[in-house]
């Protein structure tokens, strides 16, 4: 198969996502774009679900290809809460809403999961996830990252925050820039230059 060169756009509204995915991609010589345009967002408890639906609505729409994320934070001792409604118990209980709900509970035990949806126009969809284990801490610290990233500790990190390291430190554990790997290895193995 012959080189195929091609605009690559990530559709997400969140600017602390985009510089992660951004950085990660350039490490592998992918150019990503970032498309700021509505999602459709379906009701699922899947966020592969979420992250396709809404991947390959606009790739069909832009007639380009399209990457999409959905990401959430899954608390074990919540039987996973927040999951996939993390952006929406982010804007409503935020950081210490939540850290009241786990009041007194001693197991700190979360992850952060990562769906990312890469679409063409006509209806090709694949999707790669990301997983980071770690702890919720009892109060925020740090102030890098984005959303949950002061209360998360990364299970192989050296006991700091997600907030509390530069974006490539993130990356090197983070659900999303293993994500992000994924979709990289596999352009390149489809010889698809972006
Ligand atoms: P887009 O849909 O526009 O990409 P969003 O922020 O709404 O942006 P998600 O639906 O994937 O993205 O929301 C996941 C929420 O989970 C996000 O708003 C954060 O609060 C949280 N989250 C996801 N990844 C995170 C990370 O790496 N660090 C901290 N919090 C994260």
């Amino acid at each position: 198969m012959g080189l195929i060169v091609m605009a690559l756009y990530f559709a997400t509204k969140n600017i602390g996502k985009f510089r992660e995915a951004k950085l990660l991609m350039t490490e592998y010589g992918v150019s990503l774009e970032r498309l700021d345009a509505d999602k459709v967002e379906i009701q699922s408890d899947s966020i592969e679900e979420i992250a396709s639906y809404a991947a390959s609505d606009l790739a069909s729409k832009f007639k380009v290809a399209v990457v999409v994320e959905d990401a959430g934070l899954f608390i074990r001792p919540l039987k996973g809460f927040p999951g996939p409604y993390s952006s929406y118990v982010y804007k409503t209980l935020g950081l210490w809403g939540l850290l009241k709900l786990m009041n007194g509970l001693d197991d700190r035990r979360a992850y952060f999961l990562s769906a990312v949806a890469y679409s063409k126009p006509g209806g090709f969809v694949k999707v790669f996830t990301g997983k980071v284990e770690g702890f919720i801490t009892n109060r925020p610290r740090g102030h890098g990252g984005f959303g949950f990233d002061p209360i998360f500790k990364p299970m192989e990190g050296d006991g700091r925050t997600f907030a509390e390291m530069d974006p490539s430190e993130k990356n090197r554990l983070s659900h999303r820039a293993r994500a992000f790997r994924k979709l990289a290895l596999w352009l390149r193995e489809r010889k698809i230059r972006c």
